[in-house]
């Protein structure tokens, strides 16, 4: 068999079963955090200085009902520590005033409106196994 060259179908159809066999970035984990928007911007700017690739996605609670943003990240095991530092660095935790619903009420009764206060946490973050990461 001659030199098969390096574009030859053969050849691509053993780069694409190497890159089948290939082993996935090991250890990763995929964080998920919940953060103020106004958080978000600096929050993904500390992590593209440190490094880290990340995705923000629009989102809003299911309680309040208010935007809030989510960040995505893909990362290696032994970096989720760090990442979690930098949520914490950028993200702060703030009181907001809900009005709650009124109440049905019979006749006699009244309701007097008073807002109540609930506190957003800084960031709410799932930390999850990730079966397999790659960058096609
Ligand atoms: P929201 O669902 O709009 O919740 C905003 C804040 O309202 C919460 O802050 C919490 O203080 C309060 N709250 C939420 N559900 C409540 C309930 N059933 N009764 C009383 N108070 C309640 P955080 O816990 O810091 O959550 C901030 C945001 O993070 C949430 O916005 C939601 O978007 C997300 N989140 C929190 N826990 C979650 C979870 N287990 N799964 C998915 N998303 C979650």
């Amino acid at each position: 068999m001659g030199d098969p060259g390096p574009d030859t179908p053969m050849i691509r159809a053993l780069r694409r079963a190497a890159r089948a066999a290939r082993p996935i970035l090991a250890r990763v984990k995929l964080v998920v955090a919940v953060v103020n928007p106004e958080d978000a911007g600096p929050l993904v700017d500390a992590l593209l200085e440190r490094e880290f690739r990340a995705t923000r996605l629009h989102s809003s609670g299911g309680f309040l009902k208010r935007t809030n943003a989510t960040v995505l990240l893909g990362v290696d095991d032994e970096a989720v520590e760090e990442v979690l530092g930098i949520i914490r660095e950028n993200c702060h935790s703030r009181t907001q005033l809900v009005n709650p619903m009124p109440p049905i009420l019979e006749p006699g009764e009244f309701f007097l409106p008073y807002p109540l206060e609930v506190e957003v946490g800084g960031a709410t973050v799932f930390v999850l196994p990730v079966e397999r990461f790659e960058r096609l």
